[in-house]
């Protein structure tokens, strides 16, 4: 073995020891969290999402009248669904459901709004039954990461128009 290769053979045995005597003395509460739960820890949001990833309202269709309460379902593609709090990794790209009802798009760089108008679905849920006042309404998803901000880029369903009798 030559010396060089020597040296980074050492330097390589003594850094690894290094790590393991010294754990990193700056982790934070996030790191524990992460490192307990044995989930990876998050980069910052926004969290990237693929390019191919289709956000979509199932039910009710656009331009649907609807006597009752409206039951809307949430559809998600090249994506999985993880309650708000959740990240899986880069490899496994999900996000919870926000719905816009009756609102324009909020400032999709800032953590999604919660109101009447703008909704969380943090726990993961796939739908919601809403008791709307007759009339026209309309409806639009956003995707949100683990903080409840818009990936990046943003995905957004399109904005559905329903009426109520
Ligand atoms: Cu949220």
């Amino acid at each position: 073995m030559k010396k060089s290769a020597i040296s980074i053979f050492v330097i390589a045995a003594l850094a690894s020891a290094a790590f393991f005597l010294f754990p990193k003395q700056n982790a934070t509460c996030e790191d524990h969290k992460a490192a307990d739960s044995g989930l990876p820890v998050p980069p910052m949001s926004p969290i990237p999402r693929p390019a191919d990833a289709n956000l979509y309202i199932v039910s009710p269709a656009d331009g649907a009248t609807i006597e009752g309460p409206v039951t809307v379902i949430f559809g998600l593609k090249g994506m999985g669904v993880a309650p708000a709090g959740i990240y899986l990794g880069a490899d496994k790209p999900t996000g919870h459901h926000h719905l816009i009802i009756d609102a324009d798009l909020p400032d999709l760089k800032l953590p999604f709004p919660m109101d009447d108008n703008y909704k969380h679905f943090g726990g993961g849920q796939t739908e919601v039954t809403l008791e709307l006042t007759p009339g026209e309404h309309t409806l639009q998803l956003v995707l949100g990461d683990f903080a409840h901000v818009p990936n990046d880029p943003p995905l957004l369903s399109k904005k559905i128009t329903v009426t109520v009798k």
